[in-house]
């Protein structure tokens, strides 16, 4: 019998927001090899070391391919039964619907994971999902990551999606805070190949400047580092921003005419001198001077902030002022600096006034946080479950998260879901949190489904567009049938409903929205424009529509030169549509119209950090985090070619530090913050500022009830045991994760752990 022949197939990687294109050589079903695709006019062949990992997940032993209920209360001891899908939902039927008959919708909790939004079915699934379950407990991953900036937009631009992005191709000046693209591959700003666009800068004579407080990767190929104290990036930014007006470089530029606010700003950036701030950053008077004037003379440049600047306590502040800066700059919605994308889903905005961006429309039972985007901070969600009353919530629905990992005071957490009635998981493992689940429900492997970044084109530093088919098949429901049988059974239709009335259902609506949207199908009617769609799966389809109805589309033949389903399936390496252009005032949708640099929230909140000025350093180490390139959040550490070698989840620390606390490369540390305490091997580097520690977060791997046989050999410790769900950025609910007080000593070590050197 001979073999089958070897094909190839392009596609790109889900994993994170650099949307590398990936050449994947299969024979049948088997995946051979994965590498980068050279003819992706976006990625042109680069990829990371996670993107060939892709074959080994799909592989992966532990990833469930069925559904799986849990018999017995203790997810520790419980036995897990393999069930078949039909009896999954009627189970998830069975504990779910008496809770909302006796308790109410708000009983039910939503969390929503990262991976969602790399998945055309987290991305438009989700919102029906959570228009049936009818609950305002909804949690996300966003709380712990980028809400910041959705809120510093939402209040300055009038849209929390409208984030500009570093137009890194055309900069001659970026200067980086709080992102480590070299480990990360870039975040809010999806660039592959982020590092090598960087030495193409420096190539054409640029500069970049990285602001943290470790020496990076990132900031060892830049030009220079300027080390900073955790979570004093606002203080940095609002002394540029002072030192802009000081010295008259205030210049908007073309922008000059839609901004509001300016007055205000200067006023309140006041208090920032250069001379304060560098007491609180520890950041010479000097270098600030001179970073704004850099910024401020060069033609092309950007301010870009990332995780560092958003997931601490001044998060949307800082979020904001890195807008400020680029505004006052002249360098806001200009070539080279930072952009707005469009990408070719998309519509441009109306142009006139809009109703702006609010926060606190409801608020959370017990701490009483304002909603922010619909959620609430992911950092209540156990203050939730344990207090008592009308609303407590009794029931969560988990669809890819690992909140147990990824969200503060794990351990109180892990307390609070064991007195739920009702867990159900969408997720392809049996991990720290699903372990909790009642009932879990696996979606196929990502490669057995099309690929359309809805999300990350639109952050992307050029208009871009690409879908790739699914290249393996799969028995049992797709993750969008999954979705939508939960949508279903919450609202009531019983687990035996149809999905297809869903997935009308999201049709329509999408249908609907692009008549209404895109003036060349103004009086169009949804039935016509649905006869015309080619593509055949619910998800597909929805692309299809937002692609043809986006602003390059064919508007469903009205333009027969613009995209169609058919163009994009025949562009298996993807569609380059050019650099970004300027969206002013198009992209704007406050009520003024204007650019709103000095929103009424934002300046009430000012006010914590001119308190927060003057604060000395208390000689108490800081907690921040940190990633790595083998790395991504918690859920990839079960692939051996990813987690092989050094040990990574290591306290690293300052030879001074150590020296001080009797501590030594090699040995353990017991690090203790105001919630909770864990032990970990002590990295001695000098690629750390004295008075800081950082630990990477999503491990602590191979606890009872979890199936991960590779992660549990390299488990380390969960460094969310130590953040404090009490610290959070007022305004957007995010966590604090970084900039959190710890106590740090030596620990006898008779724990084992692994060297690092
Ligand atoms: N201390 C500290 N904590 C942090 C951070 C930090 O810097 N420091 N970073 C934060 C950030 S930025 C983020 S985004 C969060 C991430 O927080 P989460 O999103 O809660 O956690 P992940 O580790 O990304 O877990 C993803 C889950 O999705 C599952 N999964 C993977 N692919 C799929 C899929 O296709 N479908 C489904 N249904 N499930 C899938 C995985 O098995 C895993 O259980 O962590 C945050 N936590
Ligand atoms: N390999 C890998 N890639 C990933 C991920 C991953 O886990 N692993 N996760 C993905 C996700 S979900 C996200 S959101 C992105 C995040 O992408 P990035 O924003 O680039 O995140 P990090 O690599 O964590 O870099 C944050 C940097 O901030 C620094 N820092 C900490 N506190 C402060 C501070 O107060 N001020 C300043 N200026 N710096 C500070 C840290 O030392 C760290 O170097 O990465 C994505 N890509
Ligand atoms: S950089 Fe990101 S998108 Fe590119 S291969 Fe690595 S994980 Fe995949
Ligand atoms: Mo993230």
């Amino acid at each position: 019998m001979s073999e089958a022949p070897t094909t190839l197939h392009q596609r790109t990687c889900p994993l994170c927001e650099a949307t590398c294109g990936l050449e994947l050589e299969m024979r049948g079903e088997e995946v051979l090899h994965v590498r980068g695709d050279e003819q992706d006019s976006f990625s042109r062949g680069f990829i990371c070391p996670k993107g060939p990992a892709l074959k080994q997940l799909h592989e992966d032993a532990d990833r469930l391919r069925a559904p799986l209920v849990r018999r017995g209360e203790d997810p520790s001891t419980a036995e897990w039964q393999t069930v078949t899908w039909d009896e999954a939902f009627a189970e998830v039927e069975r504990r779910l619907m008496p809770i909302i008959e006796q308790y109410g919708r708000d009983a039910v909790a939503l969390y929503f994971g990262n991976p969602n939004v790399h998945n055309l079915a987290g991305t438009i699934y989700l919102r029906p999902l959570a228009k049936a379950v009818g609950t305002r407990n909804i949690f996300s991953a966003s709380t712990v990551d980028q809400m910041p900036k959705h809120v510093s937009c939402g209040l300055m631009f009038g849209n929390p999606d409208a984030i500009p992005v570093p137009d890194l191709d055309r900069s001659d000046f970026v200067l980086m805070l709080g992102a480590n693209p070299w480990e990360s591959n870039g975040s809010l700003c999806t660039a592959p190949d982020f590092p090598g666009r960087l030495k193409t800068l420096r190539a054409r004579g640029g500069r970049f400047v990285v602001v943290d407080p470790r020496r990076t990767r990132t900031a060892e190929h830049a030009d220079e580092h300027v080390p900073i104290r955790p979570a004093t990036d606002a203080h940095l930014l609002m002394a540029m921003i002072h030192v802009l007006f000081e010295e008259g470089l205030v210049n908007l530029g073309r922008l000059s005419s839609h901004v509001a606010g300016i007055e205000r700003v200067r006023e309140s950036a006041l208090p920032f001198t250069p001379e304060r701030a560098a007491t609180a950053t520890g950041v010479p008077a000097a270098t600030i001077r001179r970073l704004a004037r850099e910024l401020a003379q060069s033609e092309r440049a950007v301010v870009y902030g990332r995780i560092g600047t958003h997931t601490v306590e001044f998060g949307t502040l800082a979020a904001w002022a890195v807008d400020v800066l680029n505004a006052l700059s002249g360098h806001l919605d200009a070539p080279g600096g930072a952009m707005w994308p469009l990408a070719a889903h998309a519509r441009p905005g109306s142009g006139k006034p809009g109703r702006g961006f609010k926060i606190g429309r409801w608020r959370s039972r017990v701490k009483n946080f304002p909603e922010v985007r619909g959620e609430f901070p992911v950092a209540t969600l156990a203050d939730e479950i344990e207090t008592p009353g009308e609303g407590q919530v009794r029931a969560l629905i988990t669809v890819a998260g690992n909140p147990l990992l990824s969200t503060p005071h794990s351990e109180r957490l892990d307390r609070a879901f064991r007195s739920l009635a009702c867990v159900v998981s969408i997720d392809p493992y049996r991990n720290e949190t699903t372990r909790h689940a009642h009932v879990i429900l696996p979606p196929p492997s990502s490669l057995a489904r099309s690929q359309y970044e809805l999300v990350f084109l639109q952050l992307a530093v050029r208009r871009f567009a690409k879908w790739s088919a699914p290249v393996v098949s799969h028995e049992g429901p797709s993750e969008e049938d999954i979705l939508a049988k939960l949508a279903l059974i919450a609202s009531g239709q019983g687990a035996r409903a149809d999905t297809g009335f869903v997935h009308q259902l999201v049709q329509h609506t999408l249908l609907q929205r692009a008549i209404e949207n895109s003036p060349a199908l103004a009086g169009r009617d949804a039935t016509e424009l649905a006869a015309k769609l080619e593509a055949v799966t619910p998800v597909d389809r929805s692309v299809e529509i937002l692609v043809r109805a986006g602003v390059d589309g064919d508007q469903f033949g009205a333009v027969p030169t613009g995209l169609t389903f058919s163009k994009l399936r025949e562009s298996p390496h993807g569609i380059d549509l050019g650099p970004l252009h300027p969206r002013v005032p198009e992209v704007l949708e406050t009520p003024s119209g204007k650019i709103e640099l000095a929103p009424d929230l934002i300046i009430q909140d000012l006010e914590r950090l001119v308190a927060a000025l003057d604060r000395q350093p208390s000689g108490t180490l800081v907690l921040v985090g940190r990633r790595h390139l083998r790395s991504n959040n918690s859920w990839m550490h079960n692939v051996h070619a990813l987690v092989r070698g050094r040990e990574r989840c290591t306290l690293q620390m300052h030879a001074d530090d150590a020296e001080r606390l009797g501590l030594r490369h090699g040995g353990s540390a017991r690090i203790a913050s105001r919630v909770g305490e864990l032990i970990a091997a002590v990295e001695v580097t000098d690629r750390i500022m004295p008075g800081v520690v950082s630990l990477p977060h999503g491990w602590g791997h191979g606890l009872p009830g979890t199936s991960l046989a590779i992660a549990a050999e390299h488990a380390g410790v969960n460094t969310n045991q130590l953040t404090d769900p009490d610290c959070l950025d007022p305004l957007s609910g995010n966590a604090v994760l970084n900039g959190i007080p710890v106590r740090v000593t030596a620990h006898p070590s008779d724990v084992r752990v692994r060297d690092p050197s």
